[in-house]
């Protein structure tokens, strides 16, 4: 703006640029807030591009390549082609049929009568909600506790609220003979416990973990709600995944644990919900005391989220409700179609020599490359994680795109975990096989 004002002055007085650049432009003053900071990089921006430079089989990002169910859509046809109010604005905190059928269908899970009016926040995905939460709660110097691996935002969020991130990572355990399961990977309560100081001001847990699929057990979330209750800390509980358990593995929401529902801000997302993760709705769920912050910072920036998206989002919440736990579900039809893709993505990856770790949840697998030995002599980046250049190698070279799983990681634990890549089993058939296909050749010519 001050440049295109000066050189429109420059213009009409007939004078060269350089002589109407105000004085504090010529000094050599810095452009971005410092808050901004190292966090330029992004992962999902950099890979993405990378896949689809190359062509890439694309089991790198974390979006189904199949349409939602015809439910979802018909609503959101319904949505736009309807009334005009659904084109228009409506309330900021969320738009009044979904405030609704949110709090009635997770009073239950949530074992507390939900207020739609003061206990829900609509956001642009779950992303908004988790910007909203760290700006509304993190002060500067405040400490988050951030379990590892993590969803690569949390950091940066932090970062950009002025806080500390305080890093624990989940350690693997060595499990029975055979396949790993992200059940063997584990916070060790001690290690936990001592990353609690007099400046914690929340922890986050993301159950089902991306990119692990680790899903917590009630006792695992009774250790962290214990500390939580004990230092009077807020738990960001992001919880996208919650629909997508495989086996036996159950969810359970750490606000419904006892004295946790004053303390948590549990986090969700219809994109993930419905497999439609271009909508971008989410929602923050939590007591008034929380969410009145939340909602602070949400009328400053956003304001409120695109109507029509939040009706049909609505209509398939009601849908839901009405065939709950029956086989018509698509809370229980996806994660079983999503099981068998899994299985077979697992086979395919230990035929080839990696190593899976079997998730209990969510959309992802990881697998341990260490035994595929490639030589990755680049000279222009050799100072990246292994990881990094190995997934960076298999794009150009086999056109297969995944996620280095060490991105998931803070700098002081990168190392350690730079032997793993993310696959994300979401996808259709077809894309599948052509990866096993990939694979499958690749291994053959080693
Ligand atoms: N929280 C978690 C744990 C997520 O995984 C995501 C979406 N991630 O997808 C990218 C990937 O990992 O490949 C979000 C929050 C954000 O959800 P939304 O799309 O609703 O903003």
């Amino acid at each position: 703006m001050l440049r295109s004002a000066s050189i429109l002055k420059c213009q009409s007085g007939k004078k060269t640029l350089r002589h109407c650049v105000p004085s504090q432009l010529r000094m050599s003053r810095q452009l971005h807030a410092r808050r901004i900071e190292g966090v330029d990089k992004n992962i999902w921006v950099e890979f993405t591009k990378l896949a689809a430079d190359y062509k890439a089989v694309n089991l790198g990002q974390g979006f189904p390549d199949f349409s939602p169910p015809d439910f979802v859509k018909e609503a959101f046809g319904r949505a736009v082609s309807g009334d005009f109010s659904h084109h228009q604005y409506t309330h900021a905190f969320g738009h009044p049929a979904l405030v609704k059928i949110l709090a009635q269908f997770f009073q239950g899970s949530l074992g507390q009568e939900i207020d739609p009016k003061d206990n829900i926040l609509v956001t642009v995905g779950a992303y908004q909600a988790l910007h909203c939460t760290f700006q509304a709660l993190v002060d500067e110097g405040d400490e988050v506790i951030i379990i590892e691996p993590f969803f690569d935002c949390y950091h940066p969020m932090v970062k950009m609220a002025g806080g500390r991130a305080v890093f624990v990572p989940l350690r693997p355990k060595a499990g029975p003979e055979g396949l790993q399961s992200s059940s063997h990977w584990a916070l060790d309560p001690e290690e936990l416990a001592g990353k609690f100081t007099q400046r914690t001001k929340a922890i986050v847990l993301n159950t089902p973990n991306n990119p692990l699929g680790k899903v917590f057990k009630r006792e695992e979330l009774q250790v962290i709600a214990d500390l939580c209750v004990k230092h009077g800390v807020v738990c960001v509980s992001d919880e996208v995944y919650e629909w997508l358990m495989y086996d036996r593995a159950q969810h359970v929401k750490i606000a419904s644990l006892p004295g946790m529902w004053e303390r948590t801000v549990t986090i969700g997302s219809a994109g993930k919900t419905f497999s439609a993760t271009g909508l971008k709705v989410g929602w923050a769920m939590g007591p008034e005391s929380i969410l009145k912050h939340l909602k602070t910072v949400h009328q400053n920036s956003v304001y409120h989220c695109a109507t029509a998206a939040q009706e049909a989002v609505a209509y398939g919440f009601e849908r839901e409700l009405e065939h709950y736990g029956k086989p018509e579900s698509y809370f229980l039809q996806l994660p079983q179609t999503l099981h068998g893709k899994r299985q077979k993505l697992a086979e395919c990856l230990v035929s080839v020599g990696m190593q899976p770790i079997m998730p209990e949840g969510g959309y992802f697998m990881i697998a341990d490359i260490s035994t595929i030995r490639v030589d990755l002599q680049d000279p222009h980046n050799a100072d990246e994680p292994y990881d990094y250049r190995f997934v960076k190698w298999m794009i150009k070279n086999k056109g297969l795109a995944t996620i280095p799983v060490s991105a998931f990681y803070s700098p002081e634990n990168q190392k350690d975990f730079e032997n793993y890549i993310r696959f994300c089993f979401v996808k259709e058939d077809s894309t599948l096989r052509a990866a096993e296909k990939i694979l499958r050749e690749w291994s053959v010519k080693k």
